[in-house]
């Protein structure tokens, strides 16, 4: 339900940036070799599949009912407004056509690139494109053996480490961030995952140095796409040189907003359908529709946008599960979504068993546990003009004090409460 109230201040961004805020809403979508492993993107590292195993997905990797038109008309139909695709991932594999390695989709037996239609597919339904890129990678024969590298046990991972040498990695790095921010227009995000400090080196030389050279690689981001958003997982240094661009908590919704260099900042939380973010074919821990919508009201009732996975299939469609949580939001959105776009915290404080989100002076109240007959909300006293269902536009009478508002629903309210007289059964939206 909705009310018109008075303004209040919420986070924004900056010139190029502001349409983040504004969409509140976006697709990530995992896509690689794993995708036929069914069993977790992270498969590799956790059974410990060395390369030469690990092969098997590469030759057999062939998406052959791939059609990222479909992916964006139902991303569109959800109410998604951007999308984030894993370009690479921690196993190495690149979706696209990359110069500076074979281990691409164009030598499979698929044998074409999938980035190039991705992007398209996805502007062609009004959506913005941004791109996932992991700053490990397990394949890279410079990346160095770490304590989360799958050949983490391996008896020679000491001496093998002795021969390797990160700053070709890094450079490897650049040399692919340049070409997928220079092939494929403008890039609206760019979701680095992921680097961390004090890295266990098992042998390597260059402890202690920033080994992925992150400053390095956020300057050329920033020269070759200067309004493209870039997350925040780059482990840069915290010296106010490098203000965030956008805080990604996963898979919970901070209490409190997050602030980078003492200043709010844009926030995006990521979430699962199900317990993997690639696709895996047993996993049963499929969120249910009310805790689907819930997170999405939650993460704007506080001020975040919501990114909603989906991790496509070893032929590359969306299956059922996914379809069908994205048809709750499809179904929702398609009512609500005036409450979502361009909304964000409010200053009033909702009662208990409701969120608010807030649009400029439309203040919209979600109600989560249906009460009976009135809902009380302090601080609205003598601030509503009108007040209305969102599914249906039909007005909702309230009782107002400070307004004056005549109205026969016969309770006691005080001072500054606003009461709102709600049917007894709550409507089928
Ligand atoms: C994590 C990764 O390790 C997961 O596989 C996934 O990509 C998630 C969004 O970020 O850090």
């Amino acid at each position: 339900m909705s009310s018109a109230v008075g303004n209040a201040g919420r986070i924004d961004g900056s010139s190029g940036k502001a349409w983040f805020t504004e969409d509140r809403f976006g697709m990530f979508i995992h896509f690689g070799l794993y995708a036929q492993a069914a069993r977790h993107e992270w498969v590799q590292h956790r059974e410990e599949i060395s390369g030469e195993d690990y092969a098997k997905y590469f030759e057999n990797f062939n998406p052959d009912l791939y059609d990222p038109r479909e992916w964006a008309r139902r991303a569109r139909e959800a109410g998604m407004k951007y999308v984030v695709l894993t370009a690479k991932h921690h196993e190495g594999f690149c979706l696209w056509d990359s110069k500076v390695t074979d281990f691409k989709a164009t030598n499979t037996p698929y044998g074409k690139d999938l980035l190039k239609p991705y992007v398209e597919a996805f502007r062609a339904e009004g959506l913005k494109v941004g791109f996932y890129y992991s700053v490990i990678d397990w394949h890279h024969d410079q990346f160095p053996i770490d304590a989360i590298h799958p050949q983490r046990n391996h008896p020679d991972a000491i001496e093998i480490n002795k021969s390797r040498d990160v700053r070709k990695y890094a450079q490897y790095m650049r040399d692919q961030v340049t070409e997928l921010l220079t092939g494929f227009g403008e890039i609206a995000v760019i979701w680095f995952d992921f680097s961390y400090p004090n890295r266990e080196y098992r042998g390597m030389p260059g402890k202690g140095r920033n080994d992925w050279e992150s400053e390095e690689l956020i300057g050329l981001v920033r020269k070759l796409q200067p309004n493209i958003i870039v997350g925040d997982r780059l482990d840069l240094p915290t010296d106010g040189n490098h203000p965030k661009d956008l805080a990604t908590p996963e898979q919970y919704t901070p209490r409190i907003a997050p602030t980078s260099e003492g200043k709010p900042v844009r926030w995006e939380v990521c979430h699962t359908f199900s317990g993997s973010w690639g696709y895996h074919r047993d996993e049963t821990t499929w969120k249910d529709p009310g805790q689907l919508i819930n997170l999405l009201i939650d993460t704007v009732s506080l001020g975040g946008n919501l990114l909603m996975n989906v991790g496509p299939t070893g032929r590359g469609t969306f299956d059922s599960r996914a379809d069908d949580a994205l048809g709750v939001y499809r179904d929702w959105m398609a009512v609500n979504q005036r409450a979502i776009y361009g909304a964000g915290a409010s200053s009033f404080v909702a009662p208990n068993g409701t969120k608010f989100t807030q649009r400029g002076n439309r203040l919209y109240l979600h109600v989560q546990t249906w009460p009976f007959r009135h809902i009380h909300i302090e601080g609205l006293g003598g601030k509503v003009k009108y007040a209305q269902f969102l599914h249906d536009a039909s007005e909702i009478h309230w009782l107002d004090p400070e307004a004056d508002v005549d109205s026969n629903i016969g309770v006691a309210v005080g001072d500054g409460i606003l009461t709102l007289e709600l049917p007894v059964i709550k409507p089928n939206v």
